[in-house]
Parts: C-alpha cells; structure tokens; sequence
C-alpha cells in the first residue's frame, strides 16, 4: 500500500486505510496520512480495469468533468482525482493493478436506501442539479467509454449471446425469467426509436452516490462519475427511479416485497424537474415515465446475463446472487409497468 501512495505523493506515515464503500465493480479504501504531523484522508481506489476497459480515457472524462465543475458556479463539492508523480491518473503496479486517489470529502455519510419522500426529492433534485451544470458543456468531449453502455437493443445482443454460451445447469434454473426477459424486449427498440439528445450522464444515479452532510442530511457531492459520458436523460432519471422507488433491495429474495413507492416515484420526478423542468425538450419530459421500467428491464438483464455466464462482471455473495438481482428487478419492472404506463 506505502509504495501505491507514494507514486502520488510523499508522507510520513500511514495512520489508518480501511475498506470503505459497497460498489458492485472497484475496492475503495479510506486512507488517513500524516504529513508534517498533519492528518490527511485520501480515498485509494484499485480501479477495475476489465469492466472499464478504456481507464485512462475513464479518467480523461473525469478529469474535463472535474475542471469544468470547478470553473463553473456549481454549488456542490467536487470529488477530484490527483495525478501521480508521473503527471498521470492512474498508477499501474507489477501485477497490473490500476490504482487511482482522490479527495477525501470528510463528515459525509451516504445511505442505500431511500426511507422518505424528503429524501427521495433531495436526491433527484442533487442529481438535476449535476445534470443542468452541464447545459453549457460540450458533450463531443467526451469519450464513450463503455460503448453502449446504457444500449438496451446492445445490452439485448450481449444477453441473447449469453443465453447461447450460458451454463448448462444455470439456464435451466434461469429458463422462465429469460423467456421473460425475451417477451419485454420491444421495450428497448422504442427507447432508442425516441433520440433523444445527447447530454452529459451520470449513468449510475444510485442515491449512495449522493454525500450528504453528517448532521443534516444537505447534499454535499454526487460522486462516482466513472460512467459519466455522453448519453440520455432517461438514463439518470431511470436508475433513480430504478433504485430510489424500490421498497426493497435490489438483491431482495422474497419478490412479493418488491414493488414502487409511487410516493417516492412523485417526489423524484417533483425533485428532479425542480432543477432541469426548464433545460429538457418536451419530448424528454413526455418519456420520462418510460426511463424507470426500461433502465430496470435493462439491468435485471445485465444480472441475468452475468448469472449465465458465470459472474465475471458484478461481485456476488453467494452462487445464485445474480440470478436473485434479476429476478428481484424483474418484479420491480412489473410492478411500475402498472403504476406507469
Ligand atoms: C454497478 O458498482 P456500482 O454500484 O457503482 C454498475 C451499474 C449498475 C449497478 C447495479 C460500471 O455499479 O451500471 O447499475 O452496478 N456499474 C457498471 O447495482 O457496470
Ligand atoms: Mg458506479
């Protein structure tokens, strides 16, 4: 660990570095340093290389997203990277790991769940206000780094693929939610039938992605912009709705408990307009509703296709983990297919 931080920069002495975070795809550290008999925190992430095959250019974006916030009256903070000693973002260690530091953003906590409608318009609300900041941006400067990323007709290709090379044992457990999954797929050839205008995304819209204030629960940074580059509105809306309405996990094994607080689902919409009501075209709004079963049929998929091939993309807890996810957000897709269409 000493030898990864001191490629970014010097100190004295390691005071603590403790796993922190709980996302499905890198390993996040807090990291405590003393300086000059200063304490200094640090966020030391290994960053996952074989889900972002294009690290550096992750990092470019990151990087031009970062300034430009800075530069801009953007009323949040901003988690940034630092360059190591070489002038670059990222630091390759002898057995290929990718490491990366950032800022450490201190007396925040970030939660999984949504309990009130308070909450659920606070976070919509902090997402649009990401969102707007980047009316004035050119988006051709940024790098498409997962290609079809959020493509449901792509995603739709990769998963008939996966269904093909599945294991044996494992599409026989899976066989009724793939045909499920198979009977929803016109969903994704309206939405890319739409084109909508590209914008900056966020793309992960999850509401532990959202620091907030300790003590009064103020958002403070929308953090996690690996995935952010050029895309739709409904992306970011969608995966709110997606994890912010859900009354349950997105693992949840029991699927009867799964279904949309349409209270929340207002107070995201309500919290969400707030802030871009006057950026988006008419016809965004209008198919807003369509962004949380899509995003949700879209990733119960994407778990789906994991499962069958073996869990090479999310990290899993146990064998079936995959197969639980998409199952659990199938019924989610279910449930706001009644309340939204
Ligand atoms: C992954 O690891 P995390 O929670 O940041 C995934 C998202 C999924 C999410 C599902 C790069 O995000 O797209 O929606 O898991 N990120 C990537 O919980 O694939
Ligand atoms: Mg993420």
């Amino acid at each position: 660990m000493e030898n990864i931080i001191r490629q970014f920069f010097e100190f004295d002495k390691i005071e603590t570095c403790q796993p922190f975070g709980n996302g499905h795809i890198n390993d996040t550290y807090k990291i405590e340093l003393i300086k000059n008999e200063l304490k200094c925190s640090y966020l030391l992430q290994r960053f996952n290389h074989q889900i972002f095959k294009r690290p550096f250019a992750v990092m470019e974006n990151i990087g031009k997203v970062s300034e430009y916030l800075l530069r801009s009256d953007y009323p949040l903070q901003i988690l940034r990277p630092y360059k190591n000693k070489k002038d670059e973002w990222l630091y390759i260690d002898q057995n290929q790991n990718y490491w990366r530091i950032f800022n450490f953003i201190e007396d925040t906590v970030s939660f999984d769940k949504i309990e009130t409608v308070e909450q659920a318009y606070e976070g919509a609300r902090t997402f649009a206000v990401f969102a707007k900041a980047f009316s004035g941006f050119d988006v051709s400067k940024l790098k498409s780094t997962i290609p079809g990323f959020h493509n449901g007709e792509t995603r739709l290709i990769n998963f008939e693929n996966a269904v093909e090379n599945a294991r044996p044992k494992r599409k026989e457990l899976a066989k009724k939610i793939i045909a499920e999954i198979f009977e929803q797929q016109l969903f994704f050839k309206k939405i890319n039938r739409l084109k909508l205008p590209l914008r900056v995304i966020h793309h992960d819209t999850k509401i532990n992605n959202i620091l907030f204030k300790i003590n009064n629960f103020k958002a403070v940074a929308v953090v996690d912009l690996d995935t952010v580059m050029p895309g739709v509105i409904l992306s970011d809306f969608g995966d709110m709705v997606r994890t912010f309405t859900n009354s349950a996990e997105e693992d949840e094994k029991d699927t009867s408990k799964v279904e949309m607080r349409k209270d929340i689902y207002r107070a995201v919409e309500e919290g969400f307009l707030s802030e871009v009501g006057a950026i988006l075209s008419e016809e965004e709004k209008r198919y807003l509703k369509f962004a949380g079963p899509w995003l949700t049929l879209m990733q119960s998929m994407r778990f789906l296709g994991d499962y069958l091939t073996g869990d090479v993309y999310y990290k899993t807890k146990y064998p079936a983990h995959n197969l639980v996810r998409a199952k659990s957000q199938l019924a989610l897709f279910r449930s706001m297919q009644g309340v939204l269409s």
